[in-house]
Order: structure tokens, then C-alpha cells, then sequence
């Protein structure tokens, strides 16, 4: 089969959900990446920051193996031996007293407003049905109906209503607006990334996160914190908010939580939020099961003993220092934290983001825009700086094909 047999294949079978790069991938290891015809590639898109520990990491898929062998999935109905010792080991690593295993980033946000709002009404005594919510404008928190009535995307949103009521929408970075969103008696939570990945990387001024916390105490406001994308190390702290010190009262956490093998998802939060949620009022079928505890336990192992969190923060400042090097009438900005970076174009007639996406492709880096003009920047955590340099001297040669 040619490269255009697969892509036609999914076009003839598949829903028409996406517009992947037409690149055919069968392989994966470590920051490389090969298609059907044998050509290799950096990743650096990390499958949205999925896979900080490389493809196909020996630890990981020998945890995934070996439990495969034993119990992959006895669903909630009964005691297992393998999510207390998840549980144990995920609450220690991030210092809260429960967790709620679930499966995708979508369901961890989907968790989160769920306990935001029975917190509200069990604990802080809004009136039933009354609770909302602030989110921020450009958010992405998942696909989900409830998620998507969040958005002010409307290639998120639009032909999907009627939507879930009870979201107050108010500027990213932005504290006075956040100031005013709270005077509502009836918000209960600010569910907020802490830096905005879909919407191009967007890194909030020093010191937002910690006063919208801040502000959030004084009212009695839960700060959720999506870092389904940012968390894990991604952005040279295990967590986005460790840069400012915030501890979330909910955290969300997703993708590269189990190192991009199998899905999963949880949330974290105390025992005055957490124990709100009573037996038999949430779940999932695979939420919780042995076969993703074990790849989950794994893939935050090799976080901290390859040293992830020091790696990112290194190599992304190379990587900033770098792209602003080069010099290109294309690139208008570099911004980002640690490994999490976009690069924002000054798209030509004829010529844009994807097209330098194309090109790069071809020079044996992948990486794909968002929003028509950002190209996210995101390798695995485990890149080297010879990769690095070797990856941006081949951006460098698709950027000067546009000069
Ligand atoms: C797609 C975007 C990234 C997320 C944050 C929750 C979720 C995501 C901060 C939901 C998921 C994924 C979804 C995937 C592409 C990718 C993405 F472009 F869509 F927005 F990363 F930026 N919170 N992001 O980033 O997690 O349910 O997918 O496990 O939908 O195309 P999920």
C-alpha cells in the first residue's frame, strides 16, 4: 500500500473529523517517529503533549505487558489490586488526599465541574441548581456537550445546542475581570488552563495565577486547574502552577499521565470536595482499571527518575533562544514554557503556517498548527540538546525555503 492508499482508506471508512498532515505513521520510539516508507521524523507535536516520555517507553510498555498478562479490567463492581496502589501512589506524588481515576482529559474536566458543583451546593450552600462556573475565553477543556458550552470556539460549539447553562465567560489574563465575575454569590469554581494550549500557547503575565487564586479564596471560589496538557512536566515544572506556587483546590490531570499507551485521566482534590461525589453517583466503566494503573504508575515513575521536569525546563530554553535566532520574515513571535512552545507566523499570500508545516514534514520534523497561524512546538521531555539542534537546524531549512 502507498502512503495515499491509507489516507483514502480512512477517508472512505472514517468520519471526517480532522485534517491530519498527510504523513502515514507506523512506528514509534523515543522523539522519533517513522512512516509506512521508512522516513524518520522528530516529533514534535508529542500527540498534544501525550507522550513527554517517548513513544513506546521500555518501562511503560513492559508495565502494560506484564499486567496484560494478569487483569486488564474488572470494572468498579469489585476490588481490585491495583488501583489502591494507584491511588496511594498518584495522591503522594502530587500531595492531595483522593483521587477519581477516569479515561480521557474530557471526563477529568467533565469530573471536576461535576464535584464543583455538588461542593457548591453539600458544602458552600448555593442554592440547588443555582451554581456557575467562570471559564476564560479561548478555552479548551475537551469535546464533550457540557465541555463545549465553555467555548467561545466556534468550531467547537456551533450546530451543537442547546448547551449546558451555568459558564461565565471572562478574559484569559485578565484579573479585574476575574474580580468582577466573583462579586456573583453563585460561583462556585474558576476552571482555568494554566497556560492556553490550543489557543497557541498563551503563557499569562508572572503572578495571574496566584492572585486568581488569590481572589478565588477570598470568595470561596474553588481554582480548578485543567493541566491536562501543561501538567507532567511539560512545561519545566511537574505542574504548570508549580511556577507561581498555586495548589489547585481540583486538579485535572490527562494525556501524558500514562505516557501516551493507554487513556487516562483523573482528578485530584481533598477530602471536603472530593468525599461530596457519594457511591453510585459517578464513574466509568474502564475509569480506574489495573491495566492503565500500572501503565499510569510507569509513566510518572520515568517523569522523575529521567529528571523530565529539569529536561523540559533546559531544552525550552534552548529551543526559545534558538527559533529567535532565526531569521525569518515568517516568524513573528516565539513564546512558551519549558517544552511547550508555538511559534506565531506572519502567514504570506499563499504561503502559511501549514505550508511551513509541509515543509518541515519533508525536512523530518513534524509539528501542526492551530488557529491558522501558530505552529505548536511541543517534542517529547526526553529530547537531548544534539536532537534539539539537530530538529531547529531543519526548522531553520523549511523556514528559509519561504525567504
Ligand atoms: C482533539 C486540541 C490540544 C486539552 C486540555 C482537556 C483536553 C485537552 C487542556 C481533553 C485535549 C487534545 C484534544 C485533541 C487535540 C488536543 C488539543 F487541539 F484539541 F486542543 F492539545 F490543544 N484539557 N486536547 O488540551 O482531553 O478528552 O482529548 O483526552 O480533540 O483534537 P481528551
Amino acid at each position: 500500500m502507498t502512503p495515499k492508499d491509507y489516507m483514502d482508506r480512512e477517508s472512505k471508512y472514517g468520519a471526517h473529523n480532522y485534517h491530519p498532515l498527510p504523513v502515514v505513521l507506523e512506528k514509534g520510539k523515543g522523539v522519533y517517529l517513522w512512516d509506512v516508507e521508512g522516513k524518520k521524523y522528530y516529533d514534535f507535536l508529542s500527540a498534544y503533549s501525550a507522550v513527554n516520555q517517548g513513544h513506546c517507553h521500555p518501562k511503560i510498555v513492559k508495565a502494560l505487558t506484564d499486567q496484560a498478562q494478569l487483569l486488564t479490567l474488572t470494572s468498579r463492581a469489585f476490588y481490585n489490586n491495583v488501583l489502591g496502589e494507584f491511588e496511594e501512589y498518584v495522591t503522594k506524588y502530587f500531595g492531595y488526599d483522593k483521587v477519581l481515576p477516569m479515561n480521557t482529559g474530557a471526563e477529568g474536566d467533565e469530573t471536576a465541574l461535576k464535584l464543583c458543583r455538588r461542593w457548591a451546593y453539600d458544602v458552600k450552600g448555593i442554592k440547588d441548581g443555582e451554581a456557575k462556573i467562570i471559564v476564560c475565553e479561548n478555552n479548551f477543556h475537551g469535546r464533550t456537550i457540557t465541555v463545549i458550552s465553555m467555548s467561545t470556539d466556534p468550531d467547537a460549539y456551533r450546530g451543537y445546542g442547546p448547551y449546558t447553562p451555568g459558564f461565565i465567560k471572562i478574559p484569559f489574563n485578565n484579573i479585574p475581570a476575574l474580580e468582577d465575575a466573583l462579586k456573583d454569590k453563585n460561583v462556585a469554581g474558576f476552571l482555568v488552563e494554566p497556560i492556553q494550549g490550543e489557543a497557541g500557547v498563551f503563557v499569562p503575565d508572572d503572578g495571574y495565577l496566584k492572585k486568581a487564586y488569590e481572589f478565588c479564596k477570598k470568595n470561596n471560589v474553588l481554582f480548578i486547574a485543567d493541566e491536562v496538557q501543561t501538567g507532567i512536566a511539560r512545561t519545566g515544572k511537574m505542574l504548570a502552577c508549580d511556577h507561581e506556587g498555586v495548589r489547585p483546590d481540583i486538579l485535572i490531570l490527562g494525556k501524558a499521565i500514562s505516557g501516551g499507551v493507554v487513556p487516562v485521566s483523573c482528578v485530584l482534590a481533598d477530602d471536603e470536595i472530593m468525599l461530596t461525589i457519594k457511591p453510585g453517583e459517578h464513574g466509568s466503566t474502564y475509569g480506574g482499571n489495573p491495566l492503565a494503573c500500572k501503565v499510569a504508575i510507569a509513566a510518572l515513575e520515568v517523569i522523575k527518575n529521567e529528571k523530565l521536569v529539569e529536561n523540559a525546563a533546559k531544552m525550552g530554553e534552548i529551543f526559545r533562544r534558538e527559533m529567535r535566532n532565526i531569521h525569518s520574515d515568517m516568524i513573528e513571535l516565539v513564546r512558551g514554557k519549558g517544552l511547550l512552545n508555538a511559534v506565531v507566523i506572519r502567514n504570506k499570500p499563499g504561503k502559511t503556517a501549514w505550508d511551513v508545516c509541509l515543509a518541515m514534514a519533508d525536512k523530518g520534523v513534524l509539528a501542526k498548527p492551530t488557529h491558522g497561524n501558530i505552529i505548536r512546538f511541543a517534542p517529547p521531555l526526553v529530547i537531548t540538546e544534539k536532537e534539539l539542534l539537530d530538529a531547529i537546524a531543519r526548522i531553520k531549512e523549511a523556514f528559509q525555503l519561504f525567504e
